[in-house]
């Protein structure tokens, strides 16, 4: 497909040195070729996929905050407003010691398709900084969080752009976030930020939206497969709010979660990974640690260390929720051998493009992140709902509308597949559907 290649080649010689961002382009565009033919001339016409590859806006700031011992340190801030099309620029702000531009346009470009599909009016962004939260005292996280916003915050705004919680950003840095912009604005502005506490216009299930949610279209994924999480075993990666989300949320539908992991390596707990255990994360998380091995210090479970689960350990279904490239080539061949069925990807593109086509050409049932981790958005997008019409909805309700969310988003991606008489194509289904959207939504608002 000439259109898509020379988009790509050119894009490739825009953006040297990003191998992330080409990746993820690379895995959107071949994808939607289908759609791309279909409607070939009027793309090219109002020049959609130059447009969709070049972020709207790339915000860069320094960010200068003191530690606990009176040393200064300076960091970099980012944030990537990549495309409002369908709504106000809405993503996460991700603080991690790897996080560099590459990443940001990665995560930015991934949104625009993912916001698309939860059906909710948000265009994608994604920002945050290369600071470090390991080890740090809670007084530095306040310091480096109110920093970070006071650049921010011109950025931003509820009409504008919406940012949330990502790695290494929890509820904790949400609050100092919000009460930084709060005292420098001097408004409430309908909240904001997502992912806020409930004392101050938070949502029910939020913190468990992202984990509730890649579940929840993991069983559509089985219903479609005549089956269920009922009796599966899962492994995890990851043990902070996502990974606690789906832990929750698969033990309750009778599954089994046998690891999670750390920088460090993984823990197998053959007993599963519930009740106490699961609370035992959010510990985990907030303590600064960045350890897995405290699990196994507490449970008496075994640890593995230095060394990844995927290929390691085999189960019903993998869902990694630590980060990106987490499955490669080499660990989805050894995924084949040990014969595992299922990957549900929650973690933002958790496998390489590589692994995937591998995977998927071995008979691998591959559910995207951008489709499977939707649910954390989504909740977002009504968490803004209840902060613009004043009231908070109950557990029920919330938790209600993201499993409807979800089971809808997986209706779509089989409808779009259909209308274009394609198989079972998970990966393909939702970057098409996710393209649709945005590309109408483009092409309506004409060139600006
Ligand atoms: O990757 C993601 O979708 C998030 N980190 C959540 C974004 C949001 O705005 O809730």
């Amino acid at each position: 497909m000439s259109y898509i290649s020379d988009v790509i080649q050119a894009t490739e010689k825009k953006n040297p040195n990003q191998p992330q961002f080409m990746q993820t382009v690379h895995e959107v565009l071949s994808s939607i070729a289908p759609a791309v033919e279909q409607q070939e001339a009027e793309l090219r016409r109002f020049s959609i996929l130059e447009r969709l590859v070049e972020p709207d806006r790339q915000i860069m700031f320094r960010v200068v905050w003191e530690d606990d011992n009176g040393a200064y340190h300076v960091n970099r801030g980012y944030r990537i407003q990549h495309n409002n099309a369908i709504g106000p620029y809405k993503g996460g702000l991700r603080f991690h010691k790897d996080v560099n531009l590459d990443t940001m346009k990665f995560l930015a470009f991934e949104q625009t398709f993912k916001n698309s599909l939860t059906s909710l009016p948000m265009g994608g962004a994604k920002g945050g900084s290369d600071f470090d939260p390991t080890g740090k005292s809670d007084r530095e996280i306040m310091r480096f969080c109110q920093a970070f916003m006071n650049e921010l915050y011109r950025h931003i705004g509820p009409n504008l752009d919406v940012p949330a919680g990502d790695i290494g950003v929890g509820a904790r840095e949400i609050g100092f976030l919000f009460g930084q912009y709060k005292k420098i604005v001097g408004d409430y502005e309908n909240g904001v930020i997502t992912g806020k506490g409930l004392s101050y216009g938070g949502s029910l299930i939020r913190p468990e939206a992202t984990g509730f949610g890649a579940t929840y279209f993991l069983s559509e994924v089985l219903k479609h497969e005549h089956e269920s999480v009922k009796g599966k075993t899962f492994c995890l990666s990851g043990f902070g709010n996502v990974a606690w989300g789906a832990a929750k949320k698969i033990t309750e539908l009778g599954g089994k979660v046998i690891t999670l992991s750390g920088p460090d390596g993984y823990i197998v707990d053959r007993d599963g990974v519930s009740g106490e255990k699961i609370d035992f994360m959010l510990k985990m998380r907030s303590s600064n640690r960045n350890r897995v091995q405290d699990y196994s210090d507490k449970f008496g479970c075994e640890f593995v260390p230095g060394k990844k689960v995927w290929g390691n350990v085999k189960a019903d279904i993998y869902m990694p929720c630590a980060t990106q490239n987490e499955i490669l080539l080499e660990d989805a061949k050894k995924m084949v051998e040990l014969g595992v069925p299922v990957l549900n990807e929650v973690s933002n593109m958790p496998s390489t493009n590589e692994a995937i086509a591998y995977l998927q050409s071995h008979g691998v049932l591959v559910a995207p992140s951008k489709a499977v981790n939707a649910g954390g958005v989504a909740t977002s997008g009504l968490e803004m709902s209840q902060n613009s019409e004043r009231l908070s909805w109950s557990k029920e309700e919330v938790d209600a509308q993201l499993k409807n969310i979800m089971a809808n988003i997986h209706a779509k991606i089989c409808d779009t597949l259909e209308s274009y008489s394609m198989p079972y194509n998970l990966v393909a289904g939702a970057n098409l559907a996710g393209f649709k959207k945005v590309a109408e939504a483009m092409l309506a608002q004409g060139v600006y």
